[in-house]
C-alpha cells in the first residue's frame, strides 16, 4: 500500500509510535510518505521505502500566529496527488484530522481513506477543552476509520464525544529486538557508581505525569536502600522538580538526564520504572520497560492496568498513594527471587502481547477493511 502518515515529529508517545510505525510497515515492503513539520524522532536512520514531506508555515502580519492547519492541508493535497496514496493516517486527531478533512473536501473522490488514531491527550485534555471540543468531536466523526490505543481511550472516546462510529482497539506495539534486557554494567557504573538501586522515570514531565509522585516514591526508597534515580526527559515540571530535590536533600540522589534518544539502554540499566501519571490512555514508557523485563510501579490510571498486570510483573495503585508504591517498590528490591519472577513475566508480556509483529499487521487489515468498505 502507499500510506501517508501525519504526525507529531517530538519527543512523545504519539510521534514514537507514528515513527515506529511508519519503519515497521515500510520494513514490511509498504511506501510511507510522513507528512510533518519536521523528521519525527524515531525515524532519524535512513529507512528504505520511507519519504519525508516537510510542511512550511508562513506567517503574515495579519495572522496571529502562522495557521498550520491550512499549511499541513495543502501539503497533504499535494502528496496525495503526487503519490496516489491508498489511505492517510493521522495520528492524533487535532490538528491533523481537521486538515485531513480539509485537504479531502479538496481532493473529493480523489482522497484516499483517512483514519484516525486517538492516543489519549488529544481525547482526555486537548481535544475536550470548550476551545477545540466541537472540531474534535467533527473531526473524528468525518474519519473513515478509527483506532484507539487502548479500551480505556475509546470508552472515554465514546462517553466524552458521544461517538457511535465503531473505534477499533489497537494497542501499542514495541520492537522486543530493540527493546530487551541486558544491562549495561559499564553504563550502570557510569551513571550511577556504586548505587545498589536504580530507579528510572521517562516522560515529557507535564502535570499530568505527576513527577512529585516519583520523587515521593524514591525518597521513601532511598531511605530504606542504597539507590539512584535517572529522570530521562524534560518539559514544564523540570525546574519545580529540581528545586524539591533540593528541599528533600536528595539532589546526589537523582540524575537529570534531559531528553534522550537511545532510551533503551537506560531503561535496560535500571531496576525499576516508576510510572504514577494522573491519567494515562496506555503508557508506552511503561511498555519499553516490560520488553526490557524492567518491572513498572505506578498508578491504576485509564490504560495503564491494559499494559501491566498488577502483582505480575510491576504493582498498580489508586493515583497519589505514593506510601503503597514505596513498599511495592521496597517488596521488591528486597526480594530477589520474586524481583526474578517479575521480571521474566514482565519481558514475557512484552513479547505475547505487544510486539510489533503481532500489532502492525493488525493496523495493515485495518487499513484493507477501511479501503474496502468505501
Ligand atoms: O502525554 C504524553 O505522554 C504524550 C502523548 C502523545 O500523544 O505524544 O502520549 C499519549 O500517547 C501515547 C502513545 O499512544 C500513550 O502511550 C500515552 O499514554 C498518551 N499520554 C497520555 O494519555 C497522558
Amino acid at each position: 500500500m502507499k500510506i501517508g502518515i501525519v504526525c507529531f515529529p517530538t519527543y512523545g508517545g504519539s510521534g514514537a509510535v507514528a515513527g515506529e510505525l511508519a519503519r515497521g510497515l515500510a520494513l514490511r515492503g509498504h511506501e510511507i510518505h510522513i507528512i510533518s513539520y519536521a523528521l519525527p524522532f524515531r525515524l532519524k536512520s535512513f529507512t528504505k521505502n520511507v519519504f519525508f514531506h516537510e510542511v512550511d508555515t508562513q506567517n503574515y502580519p495579519p495572522f496571529p500566529s502562522p495557521p498550520y492547519v491550512l499549511s499541513l492541508a495543502s501539503r497533504i493535497i499535494e502528496i496525495c496527488m503526487e503519490y496516489s496514496l491508498d489511505v492517510l493516517h493521522l495520528h492524533y486527531a487535532i490538528p491533523h484530522t481537521t486538515s485531513a478533512f480539509l485537504a479531502r473536501c479538496v481532493m473529493g473522490k480523489r482522497s484516499p481513506a483517512l483514519i484516525t488514531t486517538l492516543h489519549g491527550t488529544d481525547i482526555t485534555l486537548v481535544g475536550s477543552h470548550p476551545s477545540y471540543y466541537p472540531i474534535t468531536k467533527f473531526s473524528i466523526e468525518e474519519s473513515d476509520g478509527i483506532t484507539s490505543v487502548s479500551s480505556y481511550l475509546k470508552k472515554t472516546t465514546e462517553e466524552v464525544f458521544g461517538i457511535r462510529k465503531p473505534i477499533e482497539v489497537i494497542h501499542n506495539f514495541i520492537d522486543t529486538g530493540r527493546f530487551s534486557p541486558g544491562m549495561s554494567r559499564e553504563i550502570r557504573q557510569l551513571l550511577c557508581g556504586s548505587a545498589g538501586k536504580v530507579l528510572i522515570h521517562i516522560s515529557n514531565f507535564r502535570p499530568v505525569k505527576r513527577l512529585a509522585d516519583v520523587v515521593q516514591v524514591f525518597a521513601r526508597v532511598a531511605a530504606e536502600v542504597d539507590a539512584k534515580l535517572l529522570l530521562v526527559g524534560d518539559g514544564e515540571e523540570r525546574p519545580a522538580i529540581h528545586r524539591m530535590v533540593g528541599d528533600m536533600g536528595i539532589r546526589d540522589r537523582v540524575l537529570f538526564l534531559g531528553k534522550q534518544d537511545n532510551v533503551e539502554e537506560l531503561i535496560a540499566t535500571a531496576d525499576l520504572m516508576l510510572f504514577p501519571s494522573e491519567n494515562e490512555s496506555f503508557g508506552l514508557a511503561a511498555l519499553e520497560a516490560l520488553s526490557c523485563g524492567v518491572p513498572v510501579v505506578g498508578s491504576t490510571a485509564g490504560g495503564l492496568v491494559e499494559v501491566v498486570e498488577h502483582g505480575l510483573c510491576g504493582y498498580l495503585h489508586p493515583v497519589g498513594d505514593v506510601e503503597s508504591m514505596a513498599r511495592s517498590c521496597l517488596s521488591l528490591l528486597g526480594d530477589s527471587a520474586k524481583m526474578e519472577a517479575f521480571r521474566e513475566k514482565a519481558r514475557e508480556r512484552a513479547l505475547s502481547h505487544f510486539d510489533e509483529r503481532i500489532i502492525i499487521p493488525h493496523y495493515e487489515n485495518f487499513y484493507r477493511s477501511v479501503i474496502n468498505g468505501l
